[in-house]
């Protein structure tokens, strides 16, 4: 059977790229994979975080997923803390990944900067943790934007390396799912920069609980080049932030590039913004409401965050105790 795992931090609001490139297409794939979804708050702990406000970022990304049109009793929805195994076959599989695989992981590399020598060690480890939280379920899919792409192959590293040591083929090595038109949605204020959660500016980002006057001001305000709208994709290559909103137009319409352009060739950008900010508006606003509703019941969401724990507990408990097994650890 093909399971799906995925997850987002509670680290700050989810924004546009969280939902272009990876909780839209979890929606999608409800349908036909065995579906988990995480809140993944152990990864949060990364980074600095004020108590009050991860425990409220936390239901508000489960909120998120729901409001989204992910169906918790369909998919399995919980927290990651909830369930131990992630954390004990963390350290199992940090024995059998070698520092030089670590080394090479840029995000680490881009978020501790050039503090590296005080950066904690969870923030180098994310990826191992990462790799337990995927093959704690044997997942064989992972729906992810293009950024995780190399902590996933990371992940299948080490899946390999575990079934190699033991020679058994006890864990699946997951594929990436990089989906849909927008698997890296830019900075609106700098085409270079992924859209993201950490970025000091929120003008950078539209977050999924901006309001319609909000996300309106904040593409009207994105950056832009002079010249109209080109007539080909290829025509995009060197202005990333047009390319940026016309890939970001295109994923909310369900269209590719070329046929945003077949339409829009030689439209000026104050006009293009005006129709971006009527599609994402009509895209995000249901969302935005739905979430806001749904937080105005915490114990409703902690009670289904607690029931979706239940059934992950029960598979990851299990693989954890065959990954024992295997270890040569002593089942008492
Ligand atoms: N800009 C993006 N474009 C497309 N996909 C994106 N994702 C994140 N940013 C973009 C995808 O969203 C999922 C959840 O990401 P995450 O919350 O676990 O952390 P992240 O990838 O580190 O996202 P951020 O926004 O950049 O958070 P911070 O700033 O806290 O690190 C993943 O599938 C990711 O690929």
């Amino acid at each position: 059977m093909n399971r799906i795992f995925s997850g987002m931090q509670p680290t700050r609001q989810l924004h546009l790229g969280n939902y272009l490139g990876a909780l839209r297409n979890w929606v999608a794939l409800q349908a036909s994979y065995d579906c988990i979804f995480c809140v993944v708050d152990l990864h949060a702990l990364t980074l600095p975080q004020e108590p009050e406000v991860l425990r409220s970022n936390t239901r508000e990304v489960a909120a998120a997923y729901i409001a989204a049109g992910i169906d918790p009793q369909r998919c399995i929805l919980f927290a990651q803390s909830h369930v131990s195994a992630h954390s004990e076959l963390s350290w199992i599989l940090s024995c059998h990944a070698p520092i030089g695989w670590l080394n090479r992981m840029t995000q680490f590399k881009e978020k501790a900067g050039k503090h590296r020598d005080s950066a904690v060690l969870g923030l180098y480890a994310y990826p191992v943790l990462m790799a337990a939280d995927i093959l704690a379920y044997k997942a064989t899919h992972v729906p992810v934007g293009e950024d995780q792409k190399q902590h996933l192959e990371l992940s299948r590293d080490i899946a390999g390396a575990f079934n190699r040591h033991y020679d058994v083929d006890f864990f699946p090595l997951p594929e990436p799912q990089i989906l849909g038109e927008a698997t890296r949605v830019m900075s609106l204020r700098d085409g270079s920069k992924k859209m993201s959660k950490s970025d000091i500016s929120d003008q950078s980002r539209i977050n999924m609980t901006d309001d319609a006057e909000t996300i309106a001001q904040k593409i009207r305000k994105a950056k832009t080049d002079p010249d109209p709208l080109p007539e080909t994709a290829d025509d995009l290559v060197a202005r990333p932030e047009a390319d940026n909103l016309v890939t970001i137009y295109g994923a909310l319409t369900d269209q590719s590039r070329q046929q945003v352009l077949d339409a829009q060739a030689g439209a000026q950008f104050s006009t293009f913004k005006t129709a971006l900010v009527d599609v994402a508006v009509a895209k995000l606003a249901p969302i935005t409401a739905e979430m806001n509703r749904l937080m105005n019941d915490p114990a409703e969401i902690d009670r289904l965050l607690s029931h979706g724990a239940d059934r992950a507990e029960a598979i990851a408990a299990k693989t954890l105790a065959e990954a024992k097994d295997i270890i040569g650890l002593l089942r008492i």
